[in-house]
């Protein structure tokens, strides 16, 4: 049996949710309304809402909503429920973990859990160095850390970051992020020391613009900006994640790299979306061959639990002074449970495969739509890590409004669809890979349904 007939087989690894889409009221219902109407006034209106309905169960390809909506998840809570919305080992070990305790601090008195994930990420990210780890709650916290570790390594102040970059929220990672809006306007000053160099964007790149002359093109402006000598880390996504799903030109990430070592910069990977098996492979550096020094992760790490790393060579991992890294909560024990069954499930459910064959089959529908509809610019994505940006017909003008509207079309029918790209007009999906075929087609006919709708 295929991994995805077994999907078709058993639906989804969760019995109980019953994995199909149903809208028992309009979208969003009553009980939504009103939750919405509390959320407005208890809630800071800076922490938006993609799509007003609340939830109330997950699982497999499918999210319930108070009304008793049941949707077509195509977002995975951003790349996060990979292995799906409780995933039977992480709710096991998550219980078990629960029962025994919450929380020590791993500062104050350690435990297995944290140890194992760190020889879990040592064994399944890129390269066979000696490796090690440190845990921290979210993605934006470890990309601090992987400065601060590349600081104490080098010596070095400056951090190098491309256009269209999404690194987080907090102060250096705003910094570091590329889009103003949302992001950072208005929230500045931002920390010094980060530079930007351009991005490999083959879609709106010139024709000629290969991965070796793109990355010679990052690279003139951190040898005549920046100073190779000034220079602690380069900070890459392999794919970009909010800036647009972009893959850039084969060869870019593997010439940064190499100028990297040279030089004696960190090359640190950002796979905090890319992680995982999202992508077809453990990680996005893998369909590359390019192995960073140091390499983020957090969301599909633990199923839906705050946990986020950087493991990386052990020698700069080691370089910050004892008790300079940390953090109460980081590594907690149930987060360290949830991640430890999350990577138990990837590998015996053979998920990295199951990205692939949402890969083939996503990817077939979206080239047939775009063959049909020149307003579809650019397909593009690995695995379960899929876009279509969207353009004015005719030309590569950016349709901003064009993806907003099948997005919310989309929604209307019951499937949960998210946009990104700097200039917002990429619809992406992100399934968890527990989906089944069937919701997944039937959730890209919606998509097309809503293409075709706005003709
Ligand atoms: N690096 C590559 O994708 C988070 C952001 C959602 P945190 N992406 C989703 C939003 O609008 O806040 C992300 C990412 C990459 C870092 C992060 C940051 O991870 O866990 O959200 O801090």
């Amino acid at each position: 049996m295929t991994t995805s007939e077994t999907r078709s087989a058993s639906a989804s690894p969760t019995e109980g949710l019953e994995q199909r889409r149903h809208l028992m009221t309009e979208i969003p219902g009553p009980r939504s309304v009103e939750l919405m109407a509390r959320k407005t006034a208890a809630v800071a209106s800076g922490v938006g809402t993609t799509m007003p309905v609340f939830a109330v169960e997950a699982s497999g390809g499918i999210v319930k909503d108070v009304d008793g909506n049941s949707l077509i998840d195509l977002g995975s809570g951003i790349a996060v429920t990979t292995v799906g919305n409780s995933a039977p080992r992480v709710v096991a070990a998550v219980r078990e973990q629960v029962e025994a305790f919450t929380h020590t601090c791993f500062m104050v008195t350690p435990y297995e859990g944290y140890i194992a994930v760190a020889e879990a990420l040592a064994r399944l990210t890129p390269g066979d160095h000696a490796k090690k780890s440190a845990l921290f709650n979210s993605g934006a916290e470890a990309v601090e850390n992987a400065v601060k570790i590349a600081r104490a390594h080098t010596g070095r102040p400056a951090v190098v970051v491309f256009d269209h970059a999404y690194h987080g929220r907090t102060n250096l990672t705003m910094a570091m992020t590329s889009k103003s809006m949302p992001y950072k306007s208005g929230f500045g000053p931002f920390a010094p020391e980060v530079y930007r160099a351009p991005m490999s964007y083959p879609y709106r790149d010139a024709k000629n613009m290969d991965g070796q002359l793109a990355a010679r093109r990052a690279i003139s402006i951190m040898e005549k900006q920046v100073g190779a000598g000034n220079l602690a880390a380069v900070v890459i996504e392999p794919i970009q994640g909010e800036g647009g799903f972009i893959v850039p030109a084969d060869g870019f990430l593997a010439e940064l790299a190499e100028w990297c070592t040279a030089h004696d910069v960190v090359f640190v990977a950002d796979e905090v979306q890319t992680g995982f098996a999202r992508t077809g492979a453990m990680f996005a550096c893998d369909h590359e061959g390019v192995v960073p020094d140091l390499i983020v992760t957090a969301k599909g790490i633990a199923g839906g639990f705050p946990l986020s790393a950087v493991t990386g060579r052990a020698e700069m991992m080691d370089a910050p002074h004892v008790a300079g890294l940390g953090g109460t909560y980081g590594g907690n024990p149930v987060a360290c449970a949830a991640a430890l069954a999350t990577i138990e499930t990837i590998e015996a459910e053979g998920l990295v495969e199951r990205a692939q064959e949402i890969e083939r089959l996503a990817l077939g529908v979206l080239h047939r739509l775009q063959a049909d509809d020149d307003r579809i610019g650019d397909v593009r994505g690995r695995g379960a890590m899929l876009a279509i940006e969207l353009v004015v017909s005719g030309s590569d003008e950016p349709d901003a409004a064009l993806a907003g509207s099948i997005a919310a079309a989309a929604r209307a029918a019951g499937v949960i669809t998210l946009t990104c790209g700097t200039f917002g007009n990429v619809l992406r999906l992100l399934p968890p890979l527990s989906i089944s075929d069937e919701l997944l087609t039937e959730g890209l006919e919606e998509i097309a349904s809503a293409l075709a709708a706005t003709r």
